[in-house]
């Protein structure tokens, strides 16, 4: 049974580490948003990609989900008393990815040689994909102005209402031939429980995309990331709401409405099921709240399961 998931930070890390337990070794690939990623310092940092990478690797911070685990942050302590604004949290082993990362893509590498290096020599048993070669870069549009993603995640906590979302360069970009070959090749399609508008959203806004996805004869299934009326974490919902979606299970499968087959949603969401099916979508309601290892594994299992029981449109 060989996977191919869609991902953006925490939430599709975490569904990806109990796919990579279900499925065996090598049939994962995931496919991460690169939209996020940007540039400090000089170097390249792709939080997503990392984020992913190190789950995986079993390395991750179990804290926050992103970063290492056990990390130091010298420095950045250093780069304070030089008097930098230490607003993102490089961690001391977090920055010899990005400096190696950095001075590989300034070789001349792609991204996904690159990843594909790091992650291997992290012992990551699935492959981990950058969904282009080419850069994107979400800006949003905010009573504040247009602010690039992490200024708006992280330097400003998520406060601004976003009014509108730009990809820079996604009309130039293009998916990689590897994910083609991924999404060509696999018996299941998961779209993670990632923000769909800036963690999924770029990755099918690739020209080509869209094409390629309809063209897979694998089932896809999409999780729900909004629980009870809720975001399992970060912005989704508030960002749902000021762009017009319905903050719900069924608002997100109205998003992914003739991509996907199956949605899966919370238990606390059955009430939803009747208005995701009227979107020619079939349904699991189950737990999809991701507290641990045990909880990502058996969360896994059943959305395979159930894709593969659903026939593709
Ligand atoms: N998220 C934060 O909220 N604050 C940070 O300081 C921060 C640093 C950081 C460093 C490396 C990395 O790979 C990720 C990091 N993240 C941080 C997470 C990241 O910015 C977001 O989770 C994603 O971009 C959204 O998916």
């Amino acid at each position: 049974m060989r996977v191919c998931a869609l991902a953006g930070g925490v939430g599709g890390a975490k569904l990806s580490a109990g796919l990579q337990e279900v499925v065996a070794p090598g049939a994962l690939t995931v496919v991460v948003n690169t939209a996020d990623d940007f540039d400090l310092w000089g170097l390249r940092i792709c939080p997503d990609l990392d984020t992913v990478m190190y789950t995986l690797a079993g390395i991750s911070n179990p804290e926050t989900g992103w970063g290492l685990a056990g990390e130091s942050f010298d420095a950045l302590g250093m780069l304070a008393r030089y008097g930098e604004d230490t607003w993102f949290l490089l961690g001391d082993r977090d920055l010899a990815t990005h400096v190696l990362r950095t001075a590989r893509l300034r070789a001349g590498e792609t991204l996904t040689t690159v990843t594909g290096a790091l992650s291997g020599s992290l012992g990551v048993r699935s492959a981990v994909l950058p969904m282009s070669d080419e850069e994107v870069s979400t800006v949003l549009k905010t009573p504040a102005g247009l602010l690039e993603f992490q200024e708006y995640f992280v330097r400003r906590g998520q406060r601004d209402e976003v009014l509108g979302v730009e990809l820079r360069g996604v009309g130039e970009a293009r998916p990689t031939d590897a994910v083609l070959e991924a999404l060509a090749a696999a018996d299941v399609v998961v779209f993670c429980p990632s923000n769909p508008i800036v963690s999924v959203g770029p990755i099918l806004a690739l020209p080509g995309m869209r094409e390629a996805l309809a063209s897979s004869s694998a089932p896809k299934v999409a999780v729900s990331p909004i629980v009870g009326g809720r975001a399992l974490k970060g912005p989704a919902d508030r960002m749902l709401a000021s762009l017009g979606h319905e903050v719900s299970a069924a608002g997100v499968a109205a998003i992914y409405e003739g991509l996907v087959d199956g949605m899966v949603i919370d238990r606390v969401d059955v009430e939803e099921r009747a208005g995701v099916e009227a979107l020619g979508m079939q349904v699991l309601a189950t737990d999809s709240v991701m507290r641990g290892a045990q909880d990502r594994a058996r969360l896994a299992r059943e959305v395979v399961e159930f894709g593969a029981g659903l026939a593709a449109g």
